[in-house]
């Protein structure tokens, strides 16, 4: 097998590196790491096992304030003698998860693919450093550096315990596959999604009001999957007051799935005792407050990593003025309603110049419908 040849290879030209380094101390921190970066070569196999272990990663919550993070156990020939993922905030980490199918001494000199930098912190689990150290790995990939500086650190403690350490094996599909979680980490705030759906010329009513579901169904099970898969769901006290949501997430059958958000009202006007909103499986979080960065660091207090906004035109307005949204969903309608209200109103742009430019990530077809997924220009990105 070609794959496991190549390993062997590499696990060959490790010791030599280790050698290699260890005499070369008087190399500048830089210069070792590019030895090592030559010496230990990223295969085919390698990424092989770091595609499988994004795969293995995905099986775990999107949702919840720890990452999707997957591990592979590559033995020193190449085969894949472990897997294992995270399942959420207080269960084991993906490489214990991994390690925990072996038997004692049948890691020794393995090599470990993980997908996120091994975390070094003592928080509701070990430190992944010292379980894979205990565990006799030898090598080990990442994808990403871990950007919580409470856990990271990791991969220097292996390094410093003469593990080589290689990163940013498959960064750039592992960091678009945590993009809401390393937006949140790196913002300190949740990462926010504001979703509207419209007619093709922008209206989110008519002229009477009338709003609800102006997409077909596909859309609005869509629309459902995301409020599943998202911590929070916000949306302004006008909105409640006006239509009485209940935002909870259900399948085409009107039943509760089995994740959801928590309902957040932003605003300071109180909602009313027999609000649909008050029957949610989750309690309420009325906000008292308009002010967004209180609101969402608040929430990213409480564990929230992705947020979902659903409107109305005031409070989606009021995310895109602030610049804080991280991506767009956007349902077009093929139906014309003309008329002033609109999907967003004021966002603080009185010439063409300071519009507001996104990239279009990707042009779905909904039944009948159509959905722009968008995010802020990279060219104007924070
Ligand atoms: C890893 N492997 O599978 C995960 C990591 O509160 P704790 O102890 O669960 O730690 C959570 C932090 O650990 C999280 O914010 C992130 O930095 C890291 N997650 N690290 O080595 C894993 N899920
Ligand atoms: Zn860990």
């Amino acid at each position: 097998m070609e794959g496991s040849t190549s390993v062997r290879v590499s696990a060959h030209n490790v010791r030599r590196s280790r050698l290699r380094t260890r005499s070369a101390s008087t190399l500048d921190a830089r210069n070792r790491m590019s030895v090592q970066r030559e010496q230990q070569r990223v295969t085919p196999r390698i990424e092989e096992a770091m595609r499988r272990a994004l795969e293995l990663a995905a099986r775990g919550p999107a949702t919840g304030a720890n990452p999707q993070v997957g591990c592979v156990i590559l033995s020193p020939v190449g085969d894949i003698i472990a897997e294992g993922w995270h399942r959420g905030l207080g269960t084991p980490h993906a490489e214990v998860d991994a390690l925990s199918h072996l038997n004692a001494g049948e890691a020794r000199g393995a090599c470990a693919v993980v997908t996120l930098e091994p975390c070094n912190h003592h928080g509701h689990t070990g430190p992944c450093s010292e379980a894979l150290l205990d565990a006799g790995i030898s090598t080990v990939f990442c994808a990403i550096d871990d950007p919580n500086p409470q856990a990271q650190g990791g991969a220097a403690r292996l390094r410093a315990a003469g593990v080589e350490v290689t990163g940013g094996v498959l960064g750039t599909e592992a960091s678009e596959f945590l993009r809401p979680w390393l937006t949140a980490m790196r913002l300190g705030r949740p990462f926010v999604t504001l979703k509207w759906a419209s007619s093709l010329d922008g209206r989110a009513a008519a002229a009477d009001g009338s709003s609800q579901w102006i997409t077909g169904e596909a859309a609005r099970a869509q629309v459902h999957a995301q409020r599943s898969a998202s911590d929070a769901i916000l949306v302004g006290t006008g909105t409640v007051l006006a239509d009485d949501p209940s935002l909870t997430a259900r399948d085409a059958a009107g039943r509760l799935l089995p994740e959801q958000p928590i309902p957040v009202v932003v605003g300071e006007r109180a909602i009313p005792a027999q609000a649909r909103l008050r029957q949610h499986p989750n309690t309420l979080y009325e906000t008292g407050t308009r002010d967004l960065g209180t609101v969402l660091s608040t929430l990213f207090d409480r564990g929230v990593r992705r947020a979902f906004v659903e409107g109305g035109p005031t409070l989606a307005s009021a995310f895109v003025a602030a610049d804080l949204v991280d991506e767009y969903l956007i349902y077009l309608a093929p139906l014309l309603l003309g008329g002033d209200r609109l999907a967003l109103g004021d966002i603080g742009v009185g010439t063409l110049t300071d519009g507001r430019p996104l990239d279009i990530i990707a042009v779905e077809r909904l039944g009948d419908d159509i959905l722009l997924r968008a995010r802020p220009s990279a060219a104007k990105e924070r």
